[in-house]
């Protein structure tokens, strides 16, 4: 049976599409596994409030959703989960202060703002760290990921589970983008990039000549609508989903950082919980984000080739293109690999290669 929330989705993802041109609604998402298990003993109610940065149609929202209907199913409607999307609630940053002070419960930012509190997760910034999204798969589920968000300990936040934002694509208002020169300009300034409020990231860029500017996520659409920007750098479904092809004319496949997302809940929330609803919240954090990943692989090429439909003109590099870029950023291994930990960074390199 399909939830409520998912018919209304395809109604909202009909909407905003049917006010451009006639698009597809969206891939053929596969429908969230069936809930499963016991109703959990009355250990009390309890309403969670969520923010999210990414809209209702992101993966993102919809496997939050998913979270939500496990647990009001798995406690008879003592649980409910309330998502509010669009950074509506604030940015990563903001939202996750708000789970140190317990005014939000709950939520979903990119592992690229949590490294004030784990520096560790910086890992997932190196540039072309992570060869593919299954090896990107088996770094979450180690023991070394499950390291970083036991880290998080102490910090006022519970931090649950990783899920895929996934592999970063450059995208801008300038020019046709194939290679780090231009991005650089040679008889033309660098490109502005918004990037996250990260270092790493910050250092990406600056390696390859653009000017970048950190800023929050909620703020890049009218930055780039407004031209203070010339660019960005997001996986194609948050692009699609975003709708920045409306404000960026060109696309390249860089793929040169494939980042994660963290779902967290606040402490005070956490420790409220009986040790069964705790458990409850737990597995079906795990549960929701493996559907995540999956409805994420599911939107991502179909989600480039929207965006080629809606007019955006996608530069795919290919092997020596790629090349140039990798050699362009390796100062930032020799910069950021011993702050972040040469040997933390061996062991997902050998988690990564093992994938076959
Ligand atoms: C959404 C962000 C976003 C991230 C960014 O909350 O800031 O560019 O990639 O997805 O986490």
């Amino acid at each position: 049976m399909t939830p409520i929330w998912r018919s209304t989705l395809t109604l909202a993802g009909a909407a905003t599409l049917s006010l451009g041109m006639a698009h597809a609604q969206s891939p053929e998402l596969s429908d969230p596994p069936a809930i499963e298990g016991e109703v959990v003993a009355d250990h009390g109610s309890h309403t969670i409030r969520m923010g999210i940065g990414l809209s209702e149609t992101s993966p993102q929202y919809i496997s939050s959703r998913y979270f939500g209907d496990i647990l009001e199913q798995r406690t008879d409607g003592r649980i409910t989960v309330n998502v509010f999307p669009n950074s509506q609630l604030g940015d990563d940053v903001q939202m996750m202060e708000m789970l140190q002070t317990g005014t939000l419960d709950m939520t979903y930012p990119s592992s690229s703002a949590a490294t004030t509190y784990v520096s560790e997760l910086a890992a997932f910034d190196l540039p072309f760290l992570l060869p593919s999204r299954e090896a990107a798969i088996a770094v979450m589920h180690s023991e070394v990921a499950q390291g970083m968000l036991d880290a998080f300990e102490d910090t006022g936040i519970k931090a649950l589970t990783f899920s895929e934002n996934g592999y970063r694509q450059l995208s801008n208002s300038a020019r046709p983008v194939t290679s780090p020169q231009d991005v650089a300009g040679l008889d033309v300034r660098g490109l502005t990039v918004r990037t996250m409020e990260n270092p790493v990231h910050l250092a990406i860029w600056e390696a390859l000549g653009a000017n970048p500017t950190p800023m929050a996520f909620g703020e890049l659409f009218s930055a780039m609508e407004q031209g203070v920007v010339d660019g960005q750098e997001n996986p194609w479904s948050t692009i699609l989903t975003s709708n920045f092809n409306e404000v960026q004319d060109y696309g390249t496949e860089t793929r040169h950082v494939y980042t994660p997302f963290i779902m967290m809940m606040s402490e005070r929330t956490w420790n409220r919980l009986d040790p069964a609803y705790q458990a409850l919240v737990q597995e079906a954090a795990r549960q929701s984000a493996e559907y995540e990943i999956q409805l994420s692989a599911e939107y991502d090429d179909w989600s480039r080739s929207q965006l080629e439909e809606r007019g955006m003109q996608i530069t795919r590099l290919d092997d020596e293109q790629i090349a140039a870029f990798q050699e362009a950023v390796q100062p930032v291994y020799e910069e950021w690999s011993p702050r972040i930990g040469e040997d933390l960074i061996a062991e997902i390199q050998a988690i990564a290669n093992a994938v076959q």
